[in-house]
């Protein structure tokens, strides 16, 4: 039954970038009641059931993105480098990477992507600050800045050629909270999936900034002016609390103050040659 009267149904193909990473692993299996067909793309093969297939690809191939990309659909867009890395690292799978996925996008008629950004985009700020999608970026890392960048490219595509992205600042997506900070950071799985079916089922998407939280009473983050999405996330990391460990941090140190916790403090990794 649609939330809203005038949703869209379910699609004929979803395809999913990074299949085989820590996001991809937590949805797979997951996604059969979006669309008719999930692709599920890495660069390696990936062993497939139900209505997924696999077609392996490397995000630097141009061409390659664009063989999977035919045929059309919605895409979860989680592959690329998801830690801090030499600037190499990042440069091809999140600089090249993510241009090639919304120009490949663009030649085969994609309209619709979700940008999988994260919170070390705004890493740098206080936790005492409270942020929405005006909130000026700052990255916390070498990866929180190939993260604006790819919010920018997402934007750009946006407004050039009409193709819509859910730039989604991810937080921590993982079964339960792991420590003190995620109390504020978590994101559910389910909360998760959920955000996937308004994504694909809203009528005009746009170009929101959301952030990945579930409903944690100890948010940095506001997502009011993303409310008609229609997303209510059901989870909440307060009911881990009790359960979760203490840090021992000094609240003064670094990775206690900033959002962005330990990759604030992250030895600037240069290049691959140390220099
Ligand atoms: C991220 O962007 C990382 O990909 C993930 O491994 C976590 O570290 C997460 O942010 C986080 O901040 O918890």
């Amino acid at each position: 039954m649609p939330i809203f009267p005038t949703d869209r149904p379910k699609i004929s193909r979803l395809i999913v970038t990074g299949a085989a990473g820590g996001i991809g692993r937590m949805i797979r299996g997951r996604l059969d009641h979006l669309a008719d067909e999930v692709v599920l793309s890495d660069r390696t093969d990936i062993h497939v059931s139900g209505n997924e297939v696999s077609r392996p690809c490397d995000l630097t191939d141009l061409n390659a993105v664009r063989g999977v990309l035919r045929g059309g659909g919605d895409i979860l867009h989680f592959g690329g480098q998801s830690l801090e890395a030499p600037f190499e690292t990042i440069r091809d799978a999140n600089l090249i990477g993510t241009y090639n996925l919304y120009e490949a996008a663009r030649l085969e008629g994609i309209r619709r992507i979700l940008f999988a950004s994260s919170n070390h985009a705004i890493g740098f700020h206080p936790r005492e600050a409270r942020l929405d999608a005006d909130s000026p970026t700052r990255p916390d890392t070498l990866y929180g800045v190939s993260k604006v960048y790819g919010e920018a490219m997402a934007r750009l595509y946006y407004e050039k050629f009409g193709i819509e992205s859910l730039i989604l600042r991810i937080g921590s997506i993982a079964p339960k909270p792991a420590d003190q900070r995620q109390l504020a950071t978590w994101m559910s799985v389910e909360d998760t999936i959920r955000l996937f079916g308004r994504m694909i089922h809203v009528t005009r998407l746009g170009c929101p900034i959301v952030y990945g939280m579930s409903d944690n009473a100890e948010a940095w983050w506001d997502n009011r002016q993303t409310a008609y999405l229609g997303w209510h996330p059901q989870d909440s990391a307060e009911d881990w609390r009790a359960d979760t460990p203490d840090d021992g941090w000094h609240p003064d140190e670094p990775k206690a103050r900033y959002q962005g916790g330990v990759f604030v403090t992250h030895p600037h990794p240069g290049t691959e040659e140390g220099t």
